[in-house]
């Protein structure tokens, strides 16, 4: 997760000893990911002009579809294939998702979170609009993971009035409409800044600099232990070409920011003896619930 310095083109993940098709479709997603969100550019180019040394990504997270072979499993066989290790499973009843992490292969890639909307547990309606998307996909849903890293749809192109009526009742099922398999978010790792390196500071500078943060459970988001606190802009809209050429805006990606503390069997560590695995790891329920909150702009359109 190592980046070279200045600038979009530059910011691209190089860890060597690690596959190069994997490093090669993680760029891939950060190309397509760069062009859908320019508040995550503009917030790597204000890290960067603070920041001596190397940028560091913390995740990246995909949502997806629980149904037809599309959901989280579609994107965890490249996956496993690459070296990532199938972590803990997170639920959000009250949203109706379930998620995965996966750990990297190698410390310098970013962990990967996956989640999946239990499409079963909607009404009839809403789920027979999903399934119209994701049975066309079904047959090729070993090959999610290349339709998000070639910034396309792995189904028809949705319609306008698809995509209102399930806004209605899941903004998550509306968002993973249109964005498919492409990133929904990366991560900045705060505890490896040069600069900034406690959330509370980076989330003031942020907000000077006038970055919109996602409020849902107050902007810095701290796991019970203490050890894992995170923060997120407010999504980028997007324009979308829904079927017959309608353009509307809708939500696209947004960037987090995570501070992993250092584990207390760790306390006595001098500070450039820490490395990540001495860091808390994994993601936390309730911070979780609150960041899917970040794509939540503007209400139903
Ligand atoms: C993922 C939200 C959860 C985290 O770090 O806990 C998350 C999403 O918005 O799809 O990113
Ligand atoms: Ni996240």
């Amino acid at each position: 997760l190592r980046m070279a310095a200045k600038g979009k083109d530059s910011w691209k993940i190089a860890a060597p000893g690690v596959s190069p098709v994997l490093t090669g479709s993680l760029n891939a997603f950060l190309s397509g990911y760069w062009d859908k969100a320019p508040t995550a550019g503009r917030a790597m180019e204000f890290l960067e002009s603070q920041q001596k040394g190397a940028l560091y990504f913390d995740h990246f997270a995909f949502r997806t579809f629980g149904v037809d072979g599309c959901g989280i499993d579609s994107m965890a066989g490249a996956l496993l294939d690459f070296g990532y290790v199938r972590r803990d499973n997170l639920k959000f009843e009250k949203k109706k998702l379930n998620a995965f992490w996966f750990a990297p292969p190698s410390p310098e890639l970013p962990r990967i979170f996956v989640s999946e909307l239990e499409v079963g547990s909607f009404p009839e309606e809403a789920q027979k609009i999903i399934r119209r998307y994701t049975s066309a996909a079904a047959s090729t849903a070993t090959q999610h993971f290349l339709s998000g890293s070639l910034g396309i749809l792995p189904w028809p192109t949705p319609t306008k009035e698809d995509f209102r009526a399930l806004a209605e009742v899941s903004e998550y099922a509306a968002w993973t409409l249109v964005n498919g398999y492409g990133l929904n978010h990366t991560t900045i790792s705060v505890h490896n800044l040069s600069e900034m390196s406690e959330i509370d500071g980076l989330v003031q500078a942020l907000r000077r600099e006038g970055f919109a943060l996602n409020e849902a459970g107050g902007v810095v988001k701290t796991s019970p232990d203490g050890g894992l606190r995170q923060a997120s802009t407010v999504a980028d809209e997007v324009d979308f070409e829904f079927l017959g050429g309608v353009v509307d805006r809708v939500s696209g990606p947004y960037i987090e920011f995570a501070q992993r503390h250092v584990l207390p069997e760790y306390a006595h560590l001098e500070p450039d003896q820490v490395e990540e695995r001495h860091r808390r790891d994994g993601f936390e329920q309730g911070n979780a619930d609150k960041i899917f909150e970040s794509t939540q702009i503007g209400g139903v359109r």
